[in-house]
């Protein structure tokens, strides 16, 4: 069984991050290793949250696993929280990485246009740099807006999306593939760029008329389940938005669903049986 090791928050309710990724990575077939760099009380969307920063915890963590010759088959990374987690997470990332580990890197600090609460520019640029460590990037188009400063655009054509990918890939991934690309209004998914065959790739799936909060944290764990599975780049692309499409559906399926992010749960199976064929 491949063992991979996921850093980011553990938001104690409001599903993403570490709650998301743990649930989806581990129901894949794939042991999760984590490593927390906070404790929030949820996630900073909600009006009032608490914060406890872990940072002190994660250079003691890395040099422990470090004695005890613990390793990793990927390192995947999410929501951190500030400047100098981004270099420990980078020195993490240094000192596990052998020929053979995916270093899989979503950028997580913004959407629809906007940076997350507590997050900067100058966060998105030291961002951007830890990003040249990855095998894929997995930013939105807000995400790579920040990180080639350019303006979000809502409305754009498939030359664009082909021309940004390149451009991230031009810092220094391997791979890149935005999340949330649209290009019909009802339809929505992923399309990669890989630097090392120059091929593109695109997938998609029905759009529905919501938008829910931790989407993109369940996106990543699902395709990088599938990818540790052994499925490729382009199938684990395929099964995560098929995934995350049938987890919007189950929580609209609930009448009285509540919006602290998406019913992950009731479409695990669905992921599950996919993963064996
Ligand atoms: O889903 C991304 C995410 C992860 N962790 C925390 C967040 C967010 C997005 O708002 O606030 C703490």
């Amino acid at each position: 069984m491949k063992r991979i090791i996921t850093i980011q928050d553990i938001s104690c309710v409001g599903k993403c991050s570490l709650t998301v990724a743990l649930p989806i990575i581990s129901a894949a077939g794939v042991e999760t290793a984590v490593l927390p760099t906070a404790v929030l009380s949820t996630h900073t969307a909600f009006p009032k949250f608490t914060f406890r920063d872990l940072t002190g915890e994660i250079e003691p963590i890395a040099e422990t696993f470090e004695e005890l010759g613990i390793d990793f088959d990927a390192v995947y990374t999410g929501y951190l929280g500030s400047f100098e987690q981004l270099a420990l997470v980078e020195k993490f990332i240094k000192t596990f990485k052998t020929e053979n580990t995916v270093v899989f890197i979503d950028p997580v600090m913004a959407d629809n246009g906007q940076l997350y609460k507590g997050f900067t520019q100058e966060f998105a640029d030291k961002m951007t740099e830890l990003c040249k460590n990855a095998d894929l990037i997995l930013p939105n188009l807000t995400e790579a807006s920040y990180m080639l400063h350019i303006p979000y655009q809502e409305k754009y054509d498939e030359e664009y999306i082909r021309d940004i990918l390149v451009k991230l890939t031009d810092i220094g991934a391997k791979k890149a593939a935005l999340t949330g690309i649209s290009f019909e209004d009802d339809k929505i998914g992923v399309y990669l760029y890989d630097s090392q065959t120059k091929e593109f790739f695109s997938y998609f799936n029905e759009k529905l008329p919501v938008q829910f909060h931790g989407t993109g944290d369940v996106y990543a764990s699902a395709a990088l389940g599938a990818y540790m599975k052994g499925l490729s780049i382009q199938e684990s692309l395929t099964v995560a938005v098929d995934y995350t499409l049938e987890s919007m559906k189950c929580t609209l399926a609930d009448e009285n669903h509540r919006t602290y992010g998406v019913n992950f749960e009731e479409a695990l199976p669905m992921l599950v049986k996919r993963l064996q064929k």
